[in-house]
């Protein structure tokens, strides 16, 4: 019996083959952090090692303390951590403060978490709020459809959210409330982490202009499914940008939108609709 054989652990290395094998990873491209639940963390305890120091995030989230994380580590690769997880990914504990983490499994060789760790704390700590407990994902990605998107529309959380809607019948059940903007940004600080949650007090999904997109969610089928949405939905938008020449014949309505949401039992974001 290894921490391998641990479900959670499995269930993680293959979301992150799963990105991988849409192109969403290059080279060290992307991070993925899950907060286990106590069980989970039960069942992996045996195999934790001496931990590491506190290391110190520069962002607190208190509703974190005490939480413990599986990781991919800074500077990895999605790619490799199907064949060498104890160098690519690491769980982390988080202080009583919550404001610092120390590795307990994995991260070998020196490694660090993700160097957005500080993003991906900030923005669990505001789902975790806005979900009542229920968000436990936080995934952020390169896929390039989404990213080309950032160079021809508004940096506008209703400019994208309605051209993602339009783009696909499925998603206005899949993203109801829309999705967030973030404007360009260095990424891997405090500035960005604030930035991102900010966002994600409203939205499940923050697209980062010129960069790529961070997604939430209480699971890894929601949250990677919400991923592979948005980016299809962007790919579909750029085929018609691109086949069209901008001159779209026809599109979803607004008044189609509010059908799809009335007859699937979601509430659509009306602050986008005309
Ligand atoms: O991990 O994706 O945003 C590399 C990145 C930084
Ligand atoms: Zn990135």
């Amino acid at each position: 019996m290894s921490i391998l054989d641990v479900k959670i652990l499995q269930d993680y290395i293959r979301m992150c083959n799963d990105g991988w094998l849409q192109g969403w990873h290059e080279r060290n491209g992307g991070n993925l952090t899950y907060r286990m639940k106590a069980e989970e963390v039960e069942a992996c305890k045996p195999f934790f090692k001496e931990p590491g120091p506190w290391v110190n995030m520069g962002v607190t989230g208190e509703n974190l303390a005490g939480e413990y994380f599986l990781t991919t580590g800074s500077g990895k690769f999605f790619r490799n951590v199907i064949l060498d997880p104890e160098h690519s990914i690491g769980i982390v504990e988080i202080n009583e403060k919550g404001d610092s983490w120390r590795i307990v499994w994995g991260l070998e060789g020196g490694a660090k978490p993700t160097s957005e760790f500080p993003s991906h704390f900030m923005n669990h700590s505001v789902r975790v709020k806005a979900t009542d407990g229920a968000c436990r994902v936080i995934y952020h990605a390169h896929p390039a459809n989404i990213i080309a998107m950032t160079y021809v529309l508004p940096l506008t959380a209703k400019a994208f959210s309605r051209a993602l809607w339009q783009a696909a019948t499925e998603c206005p059940v899949v993203f109801p409330a829309g999705v967030g903007v973030v404007e360009w940004m260095v990424p891997g600080g405090a500035e960005i982490a604030m930035a991102t949650s900010e966002q994600m007090k409203k939205y499940d999904a923050a697209v980062w202009a010129h960069h790529g997109l961070f997604c939430s969610g209480p699971d890894f089928d929601i949250t990677f499914g919400l991923m592979h949405t948005i980016e299809k939905a962007a790919e579909i938008h750029n085929l018609v940008m691109a086949t069209s020449g901008g001159n779209v014949r026809q599109t979803i309505t607004d008044d189609n939108l509010r059908a799809i949401a009335r007859d699937f039992g979601v509430t659509i974001n009306e602050e986008f609709l005309d």
